[in-house]
């Protein structure tokens, strides 16, 4: 409908119509009550815009139009090993070869996911003990990782809470405010960061969700927090709980890198944990993209964790109902590698060892990037704020102008808010990431932020 309406708009008073020789070899059929307009020479899509790139996956797009030797992609947080290659758990290889001995079928599962699997990650985030596991509080349904698992859960706030905003965090991940967006959820921001400290806004943060109408959904990152790497302390979050249950706003949880802050699954869950041990509802999303390398197989959950088992039972059968008509089911394979690697407890130790090697690795990087630019700055600049940030990511306080300057003369591939993934970062790099961050701060057109 809109596509039609688009080019009979075109052909009526669009500017086309205008063009010299467009109206040549115009037919119009009569397709019910519109009356379509069909031009050899236009395109049913002219009123169709070039979209924008997308500020983070457009990046690794421009990386690969980039012929010089000395490029480097530090856009999207995608691990890479010290040789700056993709990397695929050896836990997952192992899953995978089990798989296919067993030689499983590609029947659809059914539209909640693969039983195994939704056990298996509810476990992982809540932990196996979790009174709410024992009791049936939770609703947990596998959906298309992280972003998939949000949107769903974006559209059953749209339906079921209309008057609801979400609070998301300023800066935040770029993809949320699209997925708030497209499921037409309206969302304000709260403080988060202060430029200042290159820290947190406490503060801030607390009045702004204080100030937020009852019943608002708050965004939170679980880890990690991206892009900035500041995550609030034990005794902060137990503030950010009190203030949420005052205003009986709901908890909605964003967890992408759990294990990726710390190193260890537990410590990086225990955000999520707090607020459910308070007894309060707690909307969750879970990725598998980072923590297990599984980033093509869209492998992930939403949960839910409701009052009584009967509302986790209803929940869940209205996610399920909104998910049939968007993609029916979920892919089975990353499910069931996730089944099996979590479910196994040789496996689950070994993928426990190599993801504090992944994580291990990423604050190496961070620790010789902060040794190279301390000892190649001779402005006095503080450069510690990157060793207090965590995770995958380093938020550098460049601001578009020096990030494009690092980008340009550079070859040094980042997102324009001066985040840089340091999962795609190797030792040798370090000084050369150094000198161009350097350069592009003192010397880069425009102010710092
Ligand atoms: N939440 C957060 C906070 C996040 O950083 C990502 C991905 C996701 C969810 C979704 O990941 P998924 O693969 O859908 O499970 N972030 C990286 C990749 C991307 O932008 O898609 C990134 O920030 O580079």
């Amino acid at each position: 409908m809109a596509s039609s309406a688009a080019a009979f708009a075109v052909l009526r008073g669009g500017k086309s119509e205008a063009r010299a020789g467009c109206r040549v070899g115009i037919t119009r059929k009569n397709f019910g009550r519109v009356m379509m307009a069909l031009a050899v020479d236009v395109s049913r899509f002219e009123g169709v815009p070039m979209a924008p790139p997308d500020p983070i996956l457009g990046v690794s797009e421009a990386f690969k139009a980039d012929k010089n030797d000395l490029k480097l992609n530090l856009g999207v947080g995608a691990y890479r090993t010290e040789e700056l290659q993709p990397y695929v758990l050896n836990v997952v290889k192992k899953a995978e070869t089990l798989m296919l001995e067993k030689g499983e079928n590609k029947e659809y599962l059914p539209i909640e996911g693969l039983a195994a699997f939704n056990k298996a990650t509810a476990e992982l985030l809540f932990g196996a003990d979790n009174p709410v596991l024992k009791q049936g509080r939770v609703a947990t349904l596998q959906s298309l990782s992280g972003t998939g698992s949000l949107r769903l859960a974006a559209a059953f706030i749209q339906r079921y809470f209309p008057e609801a905003k979400v609070l998301i965090s300023s800066p935040t991940w770029g993809n949320h405010k699209n997925i708030f967006n497209d499921a037409r959820v309206p969302w304000s921001e709260y403080r988060y960061y202060d430029p200042k400290t290159v820290g947190l806004d406490f503060e801030g943060m607390i009045a702004d969700i204080q100030a937020a109408p009852d019943g608002s959904f708050v965004l939170l990152h679980g880890c990690a927090h991206n892009p900035t790497g500041i995550d609030p302390t034990p005794e902060q979050w137990e503030k950010i709980a009190d203030v949420i249950q005052e205003k009986k706003h709901m908890p909605f949880f964003d967890v992408a890198y759990q294990g990726f802050a710390s190193g260890s699954l537990d410590e990086d869950a225990s955000s999520v944990r707090l607020f459910v041990e308070r007894g309060l509802e707690v909307f969750v999303a879970q990725s598998y993209s980072k923590n297990l390398g599984l980033y093509a197989e869209r492998i992930g959950a939403i949960n839910v964790v409701c009052s009584t088992p009967e509302v986790a039972n209803r929940v869940k059968s209205q996610l399920k109902r909104l998910a049939r008509p968007m993609y029916s089911n979920p892919p089975i394979h990353g499910a069931r590698i996730v089944a099996n690697v979590v479910g196994d407890p040789t496996m689950f130790g070994e993928w426990k060892q190599e993801m504090e090697e992944m994580a291990g690795r990423i604050k190496n990087v961070r620790q010789k990037l902060y040794d190279s630019l301390s000892a190649k700055d001779k402005s006095g600049k503080d450069w510690s704020f990157i060793l207090r940030q965590i995770g995958m990511f380093s938020y550098t306080g460049l601001n578009k102008t020096q990030s494009d300057n690092m980008t340009d003369k550079w070859h040094i591939y980042m997102t324009k808010d001066g985040r840089i993934s340091l999962a795609g970062l190797s030792l040798a790099k370090c000084e050369y990431l150094a000198d161009a961050i350097i350069d592009s701060f003192h010397n880069g057109l425009g102010t710092a932020k």
